[in-house]
């Protein structure tokens, strides 16, 4: 199985994040993708290549184009009004403001276009945002061309950044990007399954009204995890979608029995709308050892989430989500990927 990486990621670094009352280093960090790629070399998985694709023109069809102009110019717009450190937002268009109008201070612009203080700018973000987008379209276009599986090792990961917005450590919507790169090589159907412990709203709500991406999520309940306001489940599509979102939430504490029951259903689900290739949003702080979630799958149950997926028999993309206990991401992302093609 070849990997998809390239090195500008390492520039989105130093960013501050705030959370329970304190300003802490990002748990999103460079070395994430460092140690899975040290684990993959260290595997023999197959070779790592650089991407060849062009990813903002793919994003170009899920995002809003005023919001990829946005991301592109972030940063100097923080510095062009005379901060520096990491550029967070801090003010939201929501109920009973309006969001019909772009601000035009750069404090307002990042409210505008995000939904938490959680995707900070700082100088190296933009390159690495687009260089995860020229990989997950890369991974995609591996597929097209007859691989039967491929891996996607971005960071900033994707799965929370929407049509026009960025958040929980997420601009552009990497799986997204593949989705619609498959899409666009030729494929009828794609299904998009994601496996991060948190909701991938951004995902569902760029394909909740279509009928060409079914969305399936397995995530901790928004009840009591984060994004807290998407993720539940009568969320089932809309219009020409209608029936093709699918969220499958859990208790916070959740083991692999009852996890690895839930991705037994979710197969299931693919398996009957019959793909021509899975994207998998593949996020590993489902890790009893994760430090921000709260389920409780080991080492030893990735293996047989890839060995579940294989069962599909699907051309399938692997692309990198979440996972902040650093060195384990890169054991079971392996083992992941081992597992399914070992299968
Ligand atoms: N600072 C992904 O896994 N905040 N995003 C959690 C800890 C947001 C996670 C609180 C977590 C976002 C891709
Ligand atoms: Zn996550």
């Amino acid at each position: 199985m070849k990997t998809v990486y390239s090195p500008d990621h390492i520039g989105h670094s130093g960013h501050l994040e705030l959370d329970g009352g304190r300003l802490l280093p990002g748990f999103e960090k460079p070395e994430r993708a460092q140690f899975v790629l040290d684990r993959i070399e260290a595997a023999n998985l197959g070779p790592v290549i650089a991407p060849t694709a062009d990813g903002l023109e793919v994003a170009a069809k899920i995002h809003d184009s005023g919001y990829l102009t946005f991301l592109a110019k972030a940063h100097d717009l923080w510095l062009d009004a005379g901060y520096s450190g990491t550029a967070l937002p801090m003010a939201w268009p929501t109920r009973g403001l309006r969001d019909d109008v772009a601000p035009k201070h750069v404090r307002g612009l990042l409210g505008y276009y995000s939904f938490d203080g959680g995707a900070g700018f700082v100088p190296g973000t933009y390159k690495a945002v687009t260089a995860a987008a020229d990989c997950a379209a890369s991974g995609a276009d591996l597929l097209s061309a007859g691989d039967t599986s491929a891996f996607v090792l971005t960071r900033p990961p994707g799965h929370h950044a929407g049509r026009r917005f960025s958040g929980g450590y997420c601009y552009i919507n990497n799986a997204g990007v593949a989705a619609q790169r498959l899409l666009d090589n030729g494929a009828k159907r794609v299904s998009i399954l994601d496996v991060d412990y948190h909701h991938g709203n951004g995902t569902q709500e760029i394909f909740y009204d279509r009928a060409d991406v079914q969305f399936i999520s397995i995530h901790a309940d928004p009840d009591y995890a984060f994004p807290y306001f998407l993720g539940r489940g009568d969320e089932r599509g809309a219009g020409a979608g209608a029936g093709f979102n699918h969220n499958l939430p859990l208790p916070i504490g959740t083991d692999f029995h009852d996890w690895g029951g839930t991705l037994d259903r979710a197969c299931r689900l693919i398996a009957e709308y019959g793909p021509d290739a899975i994207v998998v949003s593949l996020g590993l702080d489902t890790y009893e050892g994760d430090p921000i979630s709260r389920f409780r799958l080991t080492r030893f149950d990735y293996p047989k989430v890839g060995a579940r997926i294989a069962q599909l028999n699907r051309p399938t993309l692997f692309v990198l989500e979440g996972g902040y206990a650093v060195e384990a991401i890169g054991i079971n992302a392996v083992g992941v990927l081992s597992g399914f093609l070992g299968a």
